[in-house]
């Protein structure tokens, strides 16, 4: 009787009528949000464990990035490129300056932050490098998910994000995440830069050995070839760090932001690299539309701000800590192995009990949102926002579902 009452079967059933099905989504309807916890339309209550996929690290509708987007909409919201305003110079200043590197240029999704790369790298390959024309490479991991436009699919090992998207861009060599040698074999007097996750997200949270970052960027210094952090889902806070390269002390030649640079109210990304890098790029060379827009740039600002405090990398590291402390008690019991850094976890289930998305949909009727990768994995991904007793709260749901 009180399921015929809920809201929540009529509401996915109108969704699934209008849409491409190029999702499977749990059976879960979202009305509003703040913080770490979601409400749905039956006022149900999720702790989100997912965050957007990073793109909600300072959890759902944070005042100090809602009052900035507020503000801004009450007075320029898009001006294109083909004129400046009054938030573009701040938001690229402070970005860079949190980067570390001379120069940004702000996109809108992750792709476009990785598309802008490969662009980058490859015109820096031919007007610096010297690379004979038309024979640019770039270095990638096996396991590899920067997004999915058919260029980047071009260089993906998941057959699902490839078949029959053909045919694909060529120039893209593939080696063994983590594997050193491989990658540097790989490296030829054409291979212009190396792109990496530097802990693979989709692949199930995948941390690369110890030394082996330090070692992409010995070698790229020795062989000049531009390093490319694809920090999309693994910065900004998530790890512990600003950005998951800082771990080992290690910086890029480029980072590739996005997600949670909009704050989970705008789609923001962006470039950042040194002038030697992005300089290469003269006008009505590269562009977009929204990229760099007010809105995107006041809401970013905030982003960088905040960033700027290290609060965030610090709540990361020590909740992290209790996140991962709780999950390895549950290796064993349920669990095969838990991997990732800071408020960021992969997590396999043993296959015999249930699957991850099983696991999900167990979680989801307990109150706890995430979502599976492949097979028996699921990631675990709240906002920094999270509390001790939310984490004890979300482990205790995971516990119960495991034990069936
Ligand atoms: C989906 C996955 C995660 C990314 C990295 C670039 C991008 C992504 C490291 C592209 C985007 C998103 C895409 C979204 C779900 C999510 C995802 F499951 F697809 F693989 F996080 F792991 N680099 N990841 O993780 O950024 O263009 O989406 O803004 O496609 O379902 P985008």
């Amino acid at each position: 009787m009180i399921d015929d009452m809920l809201r929540t079967p009529e509401a996915i059933r109108d969704a699934e009528r209008w849409t491409a099905h190029n999702y499977h989504p749990l059976p879960v309807v979202v009305s509003s949000a703040e913080g770490s916890w979601l409400t749905d339309v039956d006022g149900r209550r999720y702790l989100d464990c997912l965050a957007g996929y990073s793109a909600l690290n300072f959890g759902h509708r944070h005042p100090t990035l809602i009052a900035a987007a507020h503000a801004q909409l009450d007075r320029l919201t898009l001006t294109s490129r083909a004129f400046i305003h009054d938030q573009f110079a701040d938001f690229c200043r402070e970005l860079a300056e949190l980067c570390r590197k001379d120069l940004v240029l702000p996109m809108n999704t992750g792709a476009e932050a990785v598309e802008t790369g490969i662009k980058v790298a490859r015109k820096w390959g031919y007007q610096v490098k010297g690379v004979a024309p038309g024979q640019a490479n770039i270095v990638v991991a096996e396991g590899n998910f920067h997004g999915r436009t058919t260029t980047i699919v071009s260089f993906s090992t998941d057959p699902d994000a490839r078949a029959d998207f053909g045919p694909f861009t060529p120039g893209f060599t593939v080696v063994p995440y983590g594997d050193l040698a491989a990658l540097t074999a790989a490296i030829d007097e054409n291979t212009v830069a190396v792109l990496l996750e530097p802990i693979q997200g989709e692949q199930g949270v995948v941390v690369p050995p110890e030394g082996y970052l330090p070692g992409v960027r010995r070698v790229c210094t020795e062989r000049n070839v531009l390093f490319i952090a694809d920090e999309i889902q693994s910065g900004l806070g998530r790890t512990g760090d600003t950005f998951a390269c800082d771990h080992e002390g290690v910086t890029p030649d480029m980072y590739l932001l996005g997600k949670a640079l909009g704050g989970g109210i705008v789609p923001v990304s962006a470039v950042a690299a040194n002038a030697d890098v992005l300089g290469v790029l003269r006008p009505g060379q590269h562009g977009s539309t929204f990229g760099g827009n007010p809105l995107a740039c006041a809401v970013a600002t905030e982003v960088v701000r905040l960033l700027a405090t290290g609060e965030f990398q610090r709540r990361s590291t020590e909740l992290g800590a209790r996140l991962h402390a709780g999950l390895r008690s549950l290796v064993g019991r349920g669990l095969v192995a838990v991997r990732g850094r800071g408020l960021w976890a992969g997590l396999d289930i043993d296959p015999s009990l249930m699957s991850g998305r099983e696991a999900c949909e167990r979680l989801a009727e307990r109150g706890v949102l995430a979502k599976d990768t492949h097979g028996a994995t699921i990631r675990l991904a709240p906002p920094l926002v999270i509390t001790e007793e939310e984490i004890d709260h979300a482990v205790a749901q995971l516990a119960a579902v495991l034990a069936g």
